[in-house]
């Protein structure tokens, strides 16, 4: 058995009534690191940079390990930028190759650059139009029940490689699991932390493409569009995003996972 801990975090009240999104978290972790676990991500809260949350809501959840299932790390490079405009550039080009039509690539990007503040989840938009598909307005499409299946040899192999901190460690987690949706074709992020301008673009057929300077330095404005085929089962990509529980696998020969 393992259980799924997570949290998000809002200031002026909970999101539903109009709390503004401070911080997430999400986890799959055995019995024993529950504790441990779920004391990080209130500690995480409460010093976050974006402010200071007045709701902290962690939740424990078990989940068996038959509803598991397991997808791969999406493969990871870096692209160089030097400024907004270039990281900004290049994240469309590199949407632009992983499929997004460039008309809805500039739509999508447009889109997260002028939310007023940080949606607690995604948007999910048409790869040809770039039209907005889910109907879930600031909340956005939240996902949930995902982690590495050995986050020691995760959090090794990225050191290995000059690659600190959580943010990557999470967001190369979360968009493995966002990518192997079906219907998926690329998704944008940026980080709503005012002091992280690293954002990527990710999909099935190019992997995970790091990209510096997506926003300007103390910018508290970040989010995630994910870009889907007009074909895609919106509601079967929404569930799988939202509820499946999901262990990303790590290539063993390069990252050493003692578990798969
Ligand atoms: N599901 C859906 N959307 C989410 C989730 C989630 N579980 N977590 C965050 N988001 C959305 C939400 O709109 C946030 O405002 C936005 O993404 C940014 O979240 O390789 O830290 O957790 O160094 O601030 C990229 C790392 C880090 C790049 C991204 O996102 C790299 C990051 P944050
Ligand atoms: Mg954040």
């Amino acid at each position: 058995m393992l259980f799924s801990v997570r949290m998000r975090a809002a200031a002026g009240g909970p999101h539903e009534r109009g709390g503004r999104h401070i911080s997430g978290a999400e986890r799959l972790v055995p019995e024993d690191e529950v504790g441990t676990v779920a004391q990080a991500m209130f500690r995480r809260a409460q010093t976050h940079s974006r402010g200071t949350a007045d709701f902290i809501r962690v939740t424990v959840e078990a989940v068996p390990e038959t509803e598991i299932c397991h997808v791969p790390l999406l493969a990871l490079q870096e692209r160089p930028a030097t400024d907004v405009t270039a990281g900004r550039q290049a994240a469309l080009a590199a949407l632009t190759a992983a499929g997004v039509t460039p008309v809805a690539a500039q739509a999508g990007l447009a889109a997260l650059a002028s939310l007023p503040d940080s949606m607690r989840g995604a948007m999910v938009c048409c790869a040809v139009s770039g039209r907005r598909l889910d109907a879930l307005a600031e909340r956005g499409v939240r996902v949930t029940r995902h982690d590495s299946c050995d986050s020691a040899a995760f959090a090794a192999a990225l050191a290995r490689q000059g690659l600190q901190g959580e943010h990557v460690r999470e967001a190369l987690v979360l968009a493995s699991k966002v990518a192997a949706a079906p219907g998926m074709v690329a998704e944008l992020c940026w980080s709503d932390d005012p002091e992280y301008t690293t954002g990527y673009v990710a999909s099935p057929r190019d992997g995970y493409i790091r990209l510096p300077h997506c926003k300007p330095l103390g910018s508290p404005v970040g989010g995630r569009v994910f870009f889907v085929s007009p074909a895609a089962d919106l509601a079967a990509a929404i569930r799988f995003w939202q509820e499946q529980p999901v262990l990303v696998d790590l290539p063993a020969t390069d990252w050493g996972c003692s578990r798969c």
